[in-house]
């Protein structure tokens, strides 16, 4: 910068060379502004610095704090089924975001043979003996029950799992009315097995008979 010789240089040429002289009034009054204008540009960019390094750090936490808030959209969800009291029914039903919806693959075990009525219910509330705390089936647009087949139905029909002679049974779809987002998100709520077939066409229930099994869905580890 031009003047910042002068900075260095007034100050002492003025004593040295010119000490109480008109000389030094001149010099003084030459230099002075030439002195203060530096100063002042000299705190500005330090004020400037601070102030730069001060707005990054800001930044850069904020920056840390969304991600922190905004993390990425869950993948996989799972419920691990117990047994009501009186039955032996346990298992896993895992639920996988897919762009068409969401797969389900359930693997269940101590069942009677045949079928039995499987659903999401509205509550991820299993505290009751007998599964009655879980409320009905989910069914976010206020929808008749249905078959998993049918267009307009709960959200959470799933129709029948069907057991084999050794009580086990394996299910696996894809459910394109199931979601993880928002209101009709099945994340919190449960999964309900029944004691009986479910006929999907008695109203609300499907006439699936008392509830053998309750699990609540939640975020797996595996994502
Ligand atoms: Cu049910
Ligand atoms: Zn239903």
């Amino acid at each position: 910068m031009k003047g910042e010789w002068l900075v260095f240089f007034c100050p002492p040429a003025i004593n040295y060379f010119f000490p109480d002289s008109l000389f030094r009034i001149i010099f003084n009054y030459l230099c002075d502004p030439i002195i203060r204008i530096m100063q002042t540009k000299t705190f500005i960019s330090t004020i400037s610095l601070v102030l730069a390094l001060g707005l990054s750090t800001a930044l850069a936490q904020d920056h840390q704090h969304m991600n922190m808030t905004a993390a990425a959209p869950a993948r996989k969800a799972i419920c691990v089924l117990y047994a009501t009291q009186g039955n032996t029914v346990s298992g896993t039903v895992i639920f996988t975001r897919l762009p068409e919806g969401v797969r389900v693959v359930a693997d269940l075990n101590g069942l009677t043979p045949g079928k039995h009525g499987f659903h999401i219910h509205e509550f991820g509330d299993c505290s009751s003996p007998d599964g009655s705390s879980a409320g009905g089936h989910f069914n976010p647009s206020g929808s008749p029950h249905g078959s998993p087949m049918d267009m307009s139905r709960h959200a959470g029909d799933m129709g029948n799992i069907e057991a084999d002679a050794n009580g086990k049974a394996h299910m696996e779809y894809i459910d394109p009315h199931m979601s993880f987002d928002g209101p009709a998100s099945i994340l919190g709520r449960s999964v309900i097995v029944h004691a009986k077939e479910d006929d999907m066409k008695t109203q609300p229930t499907g006439n699936a008979g008392p509830r053998i099994a309750c699990g609540v869905i939640g975020l797996s580890k595996a994502q």
